[in-house]
């Protein structure tokens, strides 16, 4: 029996737009995220064009009221159901809730500074729902559900005229909240800005004009260190977190040059976002390679100063698979949200995300060996269609991949690392992020919903959910 720490926070994430449906009703406004058609011809191996938003696809989006074709309008109606749903949360012995507010529902219009009251009843119903349940909430301010006005107006996270009505959000929030609420995510994935821009930062196309994809993640940086500042300031007690979207990558061969191309990877496209938000300064490098690509991003001296004196006080990081690297790039595999090398030593879901559990003790070591912060992985999990047969669900292959990644962080903390807690992805099954389908789930309570929105509804507890309650129970693998 492995022990983890006591008090160590165990539990699951979900995000307000892909479970709450409910998208326009009580005074919400239309989100990014609302605004993702289902795409029934999808490839799973090769989603990119599922990332990318195009001029038609918003009009049509604007255009069409219903939820027909837009999954994560429906969600799995959790604006009406949190209490049930909640109560097998407790069931499973979920100690901790990651779940995300929608900015949309609390101040719709975004810049004009008006509370949805409405909004703050429902979220401080779902507080005190999990304070009853003995459940501690960690909330994301922003999980890829922009509010669409945001876009409409001003072009999204690109302008900086968008940090200060997110600090009236924030405000609103630690105002309304902190006395349930201590642990914050200011932005889920905030390297989101550079890969799933739509998502992320509210910018149609895929890497159009990466000066705005830069710009956009600068101005997220800002605003992440200035929550952080406002939030310390109301109650010195609160707790910030980080979420960064973890590539763990191999060089493909022992090449000298794989390896630095690796190096590279690592540099830019991981530890870009930890240097920033947890040591609290760009590295020198990232300069170097806004001159090399003749882009130029507006950085204030002010700016750099917020970025310096708010660092979070502890580092997230989804984790789900990971990848190769080499100098002339062979075939690649989906990952989440980016495409990565194959590794010939390592099995893929079917939607191609390689299963790595030893490449999550590899991150958890990396990461608290360079930043020296308490980690917490706030997203792990496995997307599969699950076979409903007689109120059954045998996922015996997402026990496989969580037990060996939930021992793999048992090896991490034996290692020296602090580890916070671990909230997979996701209790319950709820529309994916990258392609809006139902059917790639990943949850360890089954919803009888199909990616039309037809079923019905009941919830059914996967083999994993026995399987994990008991983990819970004895905070032990
Ligand atoms: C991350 C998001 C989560 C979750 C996860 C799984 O990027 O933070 O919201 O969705 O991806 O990805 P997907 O749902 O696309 O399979």
């Amino acid at each position: 029996m492995k022990k983890f720490p006591d008090n160590f926070m165990w539990g699951g994430a979900t995000a307000a737009s892909q479970i709450e449906g409910a998208w326009n009703i009580d005074g919400k406004s239309m989100t990014v995220a609302d605004m993702k058609k289902f795409n029934n011809k999808l490839d799973r191996k090769n989603i990119l064009s599922e990332r990318q938003m195009t001029i038609e696809k918003i009009k049509s989006a604007i255009d069409d009221t219903s939820s027909e074709n837009y999954p994560k309008r429906r969600g799995i109606d959790f604006y009406h159901t949190y209490k049930e749903d909640i109560k097998l949360f407790k069931e499973m012995n979920i100690n901790t809730y990651r779940m995300s507010i929608s900015w949309s529902r609390i101040v719709p219009n975004v810049f004009d500074e008006k509370v949805n009251k409405k909004a703050i009843d429902f979220y401080t119903n779902i507080f005190k729902e999990l304070k009853k349940n003995d459940i501690t909430p960690l909330v994301t301010i922003s999980h890829f559900d922009l509010p669409y006005i945001a876009v409409k107006k001003i072009g999204g996270w690109v302008s900086k005229k968008l940090i200060e009505p997110y600090l009236f959000y924030c405000k609103t929030l630690f105002k309304n909240f902190g006395q349930y609420v201590k642990y914050w995510i200011p932005f889920n994935e905030i390297n989101g800005a550079l890969f799933t821009e739509w998502n992320a930062i509210g910018l149609k196309g895929l890497n159009e004009n990466i000066q705005n994809n830069y710009q956009a993640l600068h101005n997220t940086f800002v605003a992440n260190a200035r929550a952080i500042e406002l939030g310390k300031k109301i109650n010195d007690q609160f707790q910030f977190g980080s979420m960064v979207a973890h590539f763990e990558t191999y060089p493909l061969t022992c090449k000298p040059e794989d390896v630095f191309e690796n190096l590279e990877e690592k540099r830019k496209r991981v530890y870009l976002f930890h240097d920033v938000t947890s040591k609290g300064y760009y590295p020198k490098h990232i300069f170097h390679f806004f001159d090399k690509i003749k882009i130029k991003i507006d950085i204030t001296d002010k700016e750099l100063n917020y970025i310096k004196n708010n660092t979070v006080d502890f580092i997230s990081i989804s984790y789900y698979m990971s990848g190769t690297i080499s100098k002339d790039s062979k075939d690649s595999t989906e990952g989440n949200l980016v495409r990565m090398g194959k590794n010939p030593y390592l099995e893929a879901t079917d939607w191609g995300w390689q299963i790595d559990p030893i490449g999550i003790k590899n991150s958890i070591s990396d990461l608290y060996d360079r930043y020296e912060k308490p980690i917490f992985i706030s997203e792990n999990g496995m997307g599969s269609e699950d076979a409903l047969i007689d109120g059954k669900v045998n996922d015996s292959y997402r026990i496989e991949y969580l037990k060996k990644h939930i021992e793999q962080i048992y090896e991490s903390i034996n290692n020296g690392a602090v580890v916070l807690g671990y909230t997979l992805w996701t209790p319950i099954d709820i529309i994916s992020s990258g392609t809006s389908e139902m059917s790639k789930r990943y949850g360890n309570i089954y919803v009888d919903i199909d990616d039309y929105g037809n079923g019905s509804a009941k919830r059914y507890k996967k083999e994993s959910f026995y399987f994990l309650s008991k983990v819970f129970r004895e905070n032990a693998i």
